[in-house]
């Protein structure tokens, strides 16, 4: 008996850290340089390696990409220097000169020729 309240007070721990774990992340909004939906990909993609990002999301049309993170593993200035680092502008952050170079021609931000 005492088993099975040892096992059920340990359940119930477990379920509170993780409710207290998720009611803990922060969502930001970042408006980048991106073009399209290959822009896309490798931003959320990039950022998906990023330590304490939980997800991003990028709207093509408006640029504002979502991100939901862990403050206590991140903040909004590493999330800002990931996309820097990935070739596009984060915000007031401008994209990362060599990072941006290596992008394909049509995801740089000069290019309105399509
Ligand atoms: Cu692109």
């Amino acid at each position: 008996m005492k088993k099975v309240v040892f096992l059920l007070g340990f359940m119930c721990l477990a379920i509170w850290g993780f409710a207290q774990e998720s009611a803990d992340l922060q969502e930001v909004q970042i408006k980048t340089s991106a073009i399209c939906g290959m822009c896309k990909k490798k931003i959320e993609k990039d950022l998906s390696y990023e330590k304490g990002v939980v997800s991003a999301d990028l709207n093509v049309e408006t640029k504002i990409v979502t991100v939901k993170y862990n403050p206590k593993k991140t903040n909004v200035t590493k999330i800002k220097k990931a996309i820097n680092k990935a070739g596009y502008d984060a915000d007031e952050l401008p994209a990362n000169p060599k990072a941006y170079k290596k992008l394909p021609e049509c995801c740089k931000k000069e290019n309105k020729a399509h």
